[in-house]
């Protein structure tokens, strides 16, 4: 049986939930507690990164390669086998279980979803964490529903006033992205979206077949999604598609 650790509402958790979906490998789902989970996840046995695998603004600051030695989540245990990482946890589910997969077999096919899928886990992933929590710094009201339900669940806690202190705390830590870094993470989102909607265009996303990378980058646009003033541009691109299809608005 495959365990799978989580925080709530975190977008990278969901590439991992989506992967164990497309495989149809059943699973049960551990939250953890945000802010504890990479103490929670040493605990259970999980090593951590020796190396640091996130960057914020090309480069990997004292804090955030802290953070990352500690550990991330998603984490996946598998009998004795632990698997931190998507980039992990989807080789080691196509080791596991190879069909369906989550490549194309055309080796040029395969070479482009798997540079939109690292480019989805090292770019993507954390603008959009950084995007959100900058409006989030200001007030839970630049949120759909104060992040409290949506396309991904609550946001970091359930309780509000939870939601709120650790977006302030990591916002201004490790990830630099108090409010006043809101305007600037805007100023590149176009050019990432663009990225997203070229990809869409060629094929490399949005196949009939999901891979890797479709279901890389559609949590970090679900989580865009949870800022307000961002729905109106979302809505307006081909890449609202890939969204609406992997993560459709829970009624
Ligand atoms: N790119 C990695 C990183 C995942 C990641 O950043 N996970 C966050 C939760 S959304 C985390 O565990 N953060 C712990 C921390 O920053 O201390 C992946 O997709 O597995």
């Amino acid at each position: 049986m495959v365990k799978l650790y989580v925080i709530t509402g975190s977008h990278a958790c969901r590439t991992a939930m989506l992967a164990l979906e497309h495989k149809a490998i059943p699973y049960e789902i551990v939250t953890l507690p945000t802010g504890l989970h990479p103490l929670a996840a040493r605990a259970l046995g999980f090593p951590g990164n020796r190396v640091p695998i996130r960057s914020v603004e090309g480069r990997t600051h004292a804090g955030l390669a802290v953070m990352d030695r500690m550990g991330t989540v998603p984490a996946l245990r598998y009998g004795d086998q632990r698997i931190q990482t998507n980039r992990e946890i989807i080789a080691f589910l196509e080791r596991l279980q190879p069909d369906p997969p989550l490549f194309p077999s055309d080796p040029q096919r395969r070479q482009a979803v798997e540079e939109a899928a690292r480019w989805g886990d090292e770019t993507l992933q954390m603008a959009a964490r950084r995007t959100v929590m900058s409006a989030a710094g200001l007030s839970l009201d630049a949120l759909y529903q104060r992040g409290a339900r949506g396309r991904l669940g609550a946001l970091l806690a359930r309780s509000a006033p939870a939601r709120l202190a650790l977006n302030a705390f990591a916002s201004r830590t490790a990830f630099k992205a108090d409010p006043g870094r809101s305007a600037e993470l805007l100023a590149e989102l176009p050019a990432l979206l663009d990225r997203v909607d070229g990809w869409l265009a060629d094929g490399t996303l949005g196949g009939e077949a999901p891979n890797a990378a479709d279901l890389v980058i559609a949590p970090s646009l679900a989580l865009l999604d949870y800022r307000l003033d961002l729905r109106e541009e979302l809505r307006s691109r081909p890449s609202y598609a890939l969204l609406e299809r992997f993560l459709p608005e829970p009624v």
